[in-house]
């Protein structure tokens, strides 16, 4: 018999069908046991008793969670007082036959339990089949979706950039760094920087999605060792405001289409769509500085960055008195920015860059590059970096390249903010971090 998705068993009334899925859970009152499963597409409560056929009960009655299963059975609409409110809560699945396709071990913890971080990454082969997983991948992999439809409808074209490099694009010490054939070292890409910039002069617009790796030593609730990067860069800009206000269009696409499609996802995790207004608040650093000092009374202007605690102030500020989750935080100094970060000629010493705070956490990086070749080779100096190690890259700017800048975000950052998710590992499908590649590198001390 052709398989039915659970999804669409409200379409099917009356008639008997197969569906495929996993036990969910098991509920065996002897006379009558109670299955959820789901496939793909939602669940289902599926109910074997001698009602339907006499086999089933006992058939039912051999399965753990997690089974692998094929059940044949009627679709049934349940008696008034007994439809609620959930997602086929209408519906009663009566088992006539069950084919158990994969057997699943005796689990090894209660997975309707709220799992310690470090007994869900150990397990993640099975913590994510949980409603609460799946709800948070699910929701990355529609930001992903709103992401790209945005871009290849602004003119933008997608690409691949390589992840083994020659030198570091943001100049800094946080590459891994490895033996690439004999003596030569090769390095671990931290963004796709500088092959963005390099698209540029051949599509003037252009994104990409992919990870990055920095061998930060931090073992902090918003940073990975391997994260995935959405960057974007556009040529013929004014000046930064340009990608400003496009990503500001993206953030409230990306808001919009979440509203779409993952009301569900939100509810079960307890989320708020976030402000995204018309326009996003924006303020220099020093602004930012003054105001916090003018309110708390916590003096840091002049400070070259901002602190995590100011970072979440400015965040609270501007929800409360600018109806906005989303801020702008511009003209970082060029002290604190990397080597391609154009200075603003209105503010000398200062950056036409900035950075987007989304409920308290930096979530994204961006603004305008130096594009001509001697000043990005001046740039390049002041950091006391050497030119000749860029070269490669330096060719770009010596055959037309236009004003351009772009942002890069990233993914598992913007997924926890969304969804009031703490810590950045649980909005992370396999974290990578100090301590662990799948499984734990160190013991603790105290097991
Ligand atoms: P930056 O280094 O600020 O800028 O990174 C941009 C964004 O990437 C995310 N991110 C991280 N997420 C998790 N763990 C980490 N260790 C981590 N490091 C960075 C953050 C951050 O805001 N090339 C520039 C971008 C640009 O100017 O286009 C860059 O990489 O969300």
């Amino acid at each position: 018999m052709e398989r039915i998705l659970i999804g669409d068993l409200k379409d099917h009334i009356g008639k008997d069908v197969t569906i495929k899925g996993w036990v969910d859970g098991v509920r065996d009152h002897g006379k009558v046991a109670f299955l959820v499963l789901r496939d793909r597409s939602g669940n289902v409560q599926a109910v074997a008793s001698g009602d339907y056929n006499e086999t089933a009960l006992p058939a039912a009655q051999e399965l753990g969670e997690q089974y692998a299963v094929e059940i044949m059975g009627e679709v049934k609409e349940r008696p008034e007082k007994m439809k609620r409110e959930e997602v086929n809560g209408e519906l009663e699945f009566g088992i006539k036959e069950i084919v158990v396709l994969s057997k699943a071990e005796q689990m090894p913890f209660d997975m309707s339990a709220e799992l310690n971080i470090d007994t869900h990454l150990d397990n993640l082969p099975l913590t994510l089949r949980t409603e609460k997983s799946r709800a948070i991948f699910k929701v990355q992999s529609e930001i992903l979706i709103a992401y790209r439809a945005f871009l290849n409808k602004e003119g933008f074209t997608e690409f691949q950039s390589p992840k083994i490099t020659g030198d570091d694009a943001e100049g800094g010490a946080n590459t891994f760094s490895f033996d690439y054939f004999g003596d030569t070292k090769a390095h671990l890409a931290t963004s796709p920087q500088f092959y963005k910039q390099i698209m540029t002069g051949v599509y003037e617009r252009v994104f990409s999605t992919g990870t990055a790796f920095r061998a930060e030593k931090h073992s902090t609730s918003r940073h990975l060792n391997e994260y995935t990067s959405l960057d974007l860069e556009m040529a013929f800009i004014k000046d930064y405001k340009d990608v400003a206000n496009l990503v500001a269009d993206l953030m409230r696409h990306i808001v919009e289409h979440l509203k779409e499609t993952c009301v569900a996802e939100f509810k079960l995790l307890d989320a708020e769509f976030p402000l995204a207004p018309k326009e996003f608040p924006m303020m220099k650093l020093v602004e930012a500085q003054e105001l916090i000092k003018k309110e708390t009374g916590e003096d840091t202007v002049g400070e070259p960055d901002l602190e995590p605690e100011h970072e979440r102030w400015l965040c609270t500020y501007a929800k409360e008195n600018l109806d906005s989750d989303f801020i702008y935080i511009t003209h970082y100094p060029v002290s604190k920015r990397p080597m391609y970060t154009f200075e603003d000629p209105e503010t000398p010493g200062f950056t036409g860059s900035f950075d987007m705070l989304f409920r308290g956490v930096e979530i994204m990086s961006g603004g305008q590059r130096r594009h001509e070749y001697d000043n990005l080779v001046e740039g390049i100096k002041m950091k006391g970096l050497d030119p000749d190690k860029f070269s490669y890259y330096l060719q770009a700017f010596k055959y037309g390249m236009p004003a351009h800048g772009g942002i890069g975000m990233g993914l598992e950052r913007l997924t926890a903010k969304f969804l009031n998710i703490k810590n950045v590992k649980e909005a992370t499908l396999f974290p990578r971090d100090m301590n662990r590649i799948d499984t734990l590198l160190h013991k603790n001390d105290s097991e």
